[in-house]
Order: structure tokens, then C-alpha cells, then sequence
């Protein structure tokens, strides 16, 4: 078998997405999410000026091979473009296997660990009651987990709470560049700690609670944090810090035992291997579409399964279906799976361009049977919703700082 074609569609029904479709000479076709949010038209730059010529003719069945001629072969490795780059071929890859051999992808890692795969979903509100009454309608629906963000009282916008918008796409509106957004630390941990105190109120003990701090802490500052946060027995304290330096977690991991998670921004399995091994960290988020697919997704696990460190993939509204199914195929095998983030299976242009086959009821999700992946992508609709060039949000400190969004 041969690849004999290599299409990458760039849509935007809500929000863009940069998808790769593999086609092989047996008519058999594969699917791959390579969308970095903000940066999308590098990624098809990357892949159709230098990664498509050189994988046409190949057999596609040699997932490993075509990752190590991608990864090594570049020379100039990892990075958030290369490694969404490969991550979409890496995942089409999978598709085909799995269309080749009659069985969904999870059957190809190693069969199910588990029937189903915990989800957490967010809530998010202007202020802490509204937070906490969209989590209540978040346990409603089922859930057992919940991600609470509020509004920090003085600043105009916060990270996770989108008020009347649907995402930060809608937030950006038609911005030709990126939307800037004030930080002050000092008035968030003003915040921070009544919402938890009132979320175990009002919510009880029985509900896993989560918080995305989104690099937006010093290591000491994290520390105040997961110690001030210890009463309220989080499931995770999520990026409270960045950690481009692994050893800030040290500072942190000394202070508390708050559990602690990182992961999304990584993309190579280098960027948190000291976290793990030095077990500075509970759970580990990376993301097929940013980490290097499904291959790099395995290493990973199994690494951080050897150090107690469970998944918790990133799931974000800017990961594609593609990518979505993806980890539920790995969240259905991985023996040390924690908990998937979810935001819902998209607007419903969103499904009408990707068919996905993933059933979500009662918290949990189920993974699809179908051979591969279980999505489609229909290339005719998504022509209906050209890309849209949009930006993450660029942060600075009340001072004029730029700091970490
Ligand atoms: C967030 C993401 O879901 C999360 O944990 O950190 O929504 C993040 O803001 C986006 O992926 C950025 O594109
Ligand atoms: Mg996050």
C-alpha cells in the first residue's frame, strides 16, 4: 500500500482547524487534527512545503518509521509547528491501521482498561456564585468532575470565563491582532480562595473539583496557592505555574500536597520528562494534535505510568473532533488514564464538518467502535467556512508587563 496523496484542509466553523487527510493508493484514508490555535497557517506551510513531498509513495502502515524520519529527519527537532505537524500525519496513520485491520484504534494500543472514560467539564462564571451555579448544572448533566473558573473582581476579562461569548474565538470577534488582557496575581488569590470555600459549601465533597491557573503564577505564588487550596481537596491544581523550567516545580512540590498538572503547551515528551520522573507532578496533559499524535501520546503515558503520573489530555474547544476521538481512544487504553477535559462535541457546524461517533452521557464517554478513529470530515461542507485568521489573547500585568496568558 502507498500513500498517494496528502490533503490538509483549513476550516473554521466556529473556530479553525487545520485537518490532514492521508490518502493511499487502495482508496483507504486517514485522518489527523494539526491545529496550533493562533498559528495555524504555519502548520500547513510546514506540512504541505516540506513534509507531504516526502511521504508521498510510502507505505502508510509504518506509523513508527515515517514518525522517526519526520521527528529525526528534520534535523531542527520539536516545537509547537513541527510537532502538530507530525501529530497530524501520526494520527491519519492510525486511522488507516485501523481501517486496514477492522478495529478502532484502541484495539490497536492494547484493548480497553476501562468501559468508559471520566470526564471533567467547565464552568465558568462572571462571578462566584454564577460560577457555581453553572456547575451545578454541570452535575446535572452527570458529571463528577467540574473545572471552576470565576471572574477576578478589578479585572476588565479573566481566563476561563467567557461570560455572554461562546469561546475566545467570539471574544476576538474580527480583531486583526491579538486582544491583550490585564493580569494582577494580587486580586486573583483575593478570589481564588472564596471560591473554593463556597464551591465546597455549596457543592459538597463528593464532586472532584478542578482549576486551570494557566501559567499564571510564580513557583512560590503556586505554592501559596496549592497550600491555600489544600482544605478543599482539588482533583488537580492545573499550569498553576509554567514550567519551562522543570524545577520550578520543585518550589511548588515542596510546599503542598494539592495535586498538581501540566502538559497542554508540551509537545515534546522532553518537556516533562523531568517533571515526571522526579514525580513533581500528578497528572500529565499533554495533547495528541500538540505532542506529536498517537505514537508520542503512548510514549508518554507509559513513561509516566512507571512515576505514578496519570493522563489528563488537554480538551480544548481549539482541538478538533479528530483529535478528541484520538484520546478517548487512548484514555479507553491507557492503564494509568485519569480524567479527559471535555467542552462538549461542538457547535453544530462543528458537526456537520466532522462526524464523530463518540457517546457522552452521564460524565463519562464512550469510546467509537468504528475501524480507526470513528471520524469523518466532510471536505465539501468545511469549504463553506473559510479560515479566519484570530489570535490567543496577549497578557500583561497591571504595570504593562507582558506576562503569561
Ligand atoms: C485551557 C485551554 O482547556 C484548557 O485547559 O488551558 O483552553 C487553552 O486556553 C487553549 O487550548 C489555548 O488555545
Ligand atoms: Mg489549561
Amino acid at each position: 500500500m502507498k500513500i498517494k496523496e496528502i490533503r490538509i484542509v483549513v476550516c473554521n466553523p466556529g473556530r479553525n482547524f487545520v485537518t490532514v487527510k492521508v490518502i493511499t493508493d487502495a482508496g483507504i484514508y486517514g485522518l489527523g487534527d494539526a491545529t496550533v490555535n493562533g498559528r495555524e497557517m504555519a502548520v500547513v506551510a510546514y506540512l504541505e512545503e516540506h513534509v507531504v513531498p516526502c511521504l508521498i509513495g510510502r507505505d502508510p502502515q509504518n506509523i513508527e518509521d515515517i514518525w522517526q524520519y519526520l521527528y529525526k529527519g528534520a534535523y531542527w527537532r520539536r516545537g509547537p509547528i513541527t510537532m502538530a505537524a507530525i501529530a497530524g500525519i501520526d494520527m491519519a496513520l492510525w486511522d488507516i491501521k485501523g481501517k486496514i485491520a477492522g478495529l478502532p484504534v484502541y484495539q490497536l494500543l492494547g484493548g480497553k482498561s476501562r468501559k468508559s472514560v471520566g470526564l471533567y467539564a467547565h464552568a465558568g462564571g462572571l462571578t462566584i456564585e454564577d460560577t457555581l451555579s453553572k456547575a451545578k448544572g454541570v452535575l446535572d448533566q452527570g458529571f463528577k468532575a467540574v473545572r471552576l473558573q470565576s471572574a477576578v473582581p478589578g479585572l476588565e476579562t479573566t481566563y476561563g470565563v467567557v461570560g455572554d461569548k461562546k469561546d475566545y474565538y467570539e471574544l476576538q470577534g474580527n480583531r486583526p491582532l491579538p486582544p491583550e488582557e490585564q493580569w494582577s496575581t494580587q486580586k486573583y488569590l483575593q478570589m481564588v480562595e472564596e471560591l473554593f470555600f463556597e464551591a465546597r459549601k455549596q457543592l459538597g465533597t463528593n464532586v472532584s473539583l478542578l482549576h486551570d491557573v494557566h501559567s499564571r503564577l510564580t513557583p512560590i505564588e503556586s505554592a501559596k496557592l496549592g497550600k491555600m487550596l489544600e482544605p478543599y481537596n482539588l482533583m488537580f491544581l492545573e499550569d498553576s505555574s509554567i514550567a519551562e523550567n522543570q524545577q520550578n516545580y520543585q518550589v511548588i512540590r515542596q510546599h503542598t500536597t494539592t495535586p498538581l498538572a501540566i502538559g497542554e503547551t508540551y509537545n515534546s515528551i522532553w518537556d516533562c520528562k523531568e517533571l515526571i520522573q522526579n514525580q513533581l507532578i500528578d497528572y500529565i496533559r499533554a495533547a495528541a494534535t500538540h505532542a506529536g499524535g498517537i505514537t508520542a501520546m503512548r510514549r508518554i503515558a507509559d513513561f509516566a505510568a512507571i512515576y505514578n503520573v496519570r493522563t489528563a489530555p488537554h480538551g480544548a474547544p481549539d482541538l478538533s473532533p479528530i483529535c478528541f476521538a484520538a484520546h478517548i481512544h487512548l484514555d479507553t487504553w491507557a492503564p494509568n488514564f485519569g480524567i479527559q477535559e471535555f467542552v462538549g462535541l461542538g457547535n453544530e457546524q462543528i458537526q456537520s464538518v466532522f462526524d464523530q461517533d463518540i457517546k457522552v452521557t452521564n460524565g463519562v464517554a464512550f469510546v467509537s467502535d468504528k475501524p480507526g478513529l470513528g471520524v469523518d470530515f466532510d471536505e465539501e461542507k468545511a469549504k463553506a467556512y473559510p479560515y479566519k485568521r484570530s489570535y490567543l489573547p496577549v497578557s500583561r500585568l497591571e504595570d504593562g508587563t507582558v506576562w503569561n496568558w
